[in-house]
């Protein structure tokens, strides 16, 4: 038997990767699935930030610079920081259920944390175009403070999402493992789509614990 070298079993981890283009509304979608169905949302992007803000970190500048040119940060800065807040979050007695969001998004990524880490249950996909994705930024831009959220930077992590990002959702949606929503829409009408889905992932399992207990 392959001798077990990942931090978790998916028997006992779920793990959805909740992938889409910069300002799809991964943030957004995925504050409303932790309030319902009892998830642990673990941003990349936000955990990069707060590691970029820390006192001491020896990242904190390599990370800045990343962000503001949208280019991807070396993938063991990534995996470690998503990897420690698991552990907390387990640790901390939460259930063992993450949308891990905006990330992977490098295919290196995708294989180096699923081998290191854990396997996906599955990625949630939130596609939409470029122009509304480049209308939500700019106007978020107005408030949010994020170096990146400005024309020039939006433009490059376009590039990035289409050349380097996007194909990992492709490499998931060949092993079937992709369910797609349709961003376009607002906010309330997006999240009807995800509960469908979230729904049927808990009914089915409901199925099973019943069916375990009692198969008569
Ligand atoms: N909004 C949301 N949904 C809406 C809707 N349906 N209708 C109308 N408005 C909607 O939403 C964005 C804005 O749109 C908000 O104002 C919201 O109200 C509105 P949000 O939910 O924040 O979208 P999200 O997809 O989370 O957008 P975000 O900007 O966070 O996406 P990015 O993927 O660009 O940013 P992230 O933080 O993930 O990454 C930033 C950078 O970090 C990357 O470019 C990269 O440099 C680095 N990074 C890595 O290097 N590695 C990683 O693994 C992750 C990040
Ligand atoms: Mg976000």
């Amino acid at each position: 038997m392959a001798p077990i070298t990942s931090a978790f079993d998916p028997k006992d981890v779920t793990v959805i990767f909740v992938l889409g283009g910069p300002g799809a509304g991964k943030g957004t979608q995925c504050e409303n699935i932790k309030r319902d169905y009892d998830f642990v949302h673990l941003s990349a992007g936000d955990l990069l930030r707060e590691e970029q803000k820390r006192e001491g970190s020896q990242y904190g500048e390599l990370i800045q610079n990343y962000i503001r040119e949208g280019l991807i940060v070396p993938m063991e800065v990534t995996i470690a920081l998503l990897e420690n807040a698991m552990k907390e979050a387990i640790a901390a007695g939460k259930k063992a259920r993450f949308l891990i969001d905006g990330f992977p998004r490098k295919m290196d990524q995708a294989e180096k944390f699923e081998e290191a880490v854990v396997e996906c249950k599955f990625v949630l996909y939130f596609n939409c175009t470029e122009e509304t994705l480049k209308q939500r930024l700019l106007k978020r831009a107005e408030t949010s403070g994020r170096v990146d959220d400005n024309e020039e930077s939006i433009l490059k992590r376009f590039r990035v999402f289409k050349d380097t990002s996007k194909p990992v959702i492709d490499a998931f949606a060949a092993k079937n493992k992709v369910r797609e929503i349709n961003a376009e829409q607002s906010i309330e009408a997006v999240y009807n789509d995800v509960k469908k889905i979230f729904d049927d992932l808990f009914q089915m399992h409901t199925y099973h614990y019943f069916t375990l207990l009692d198969p008569y």
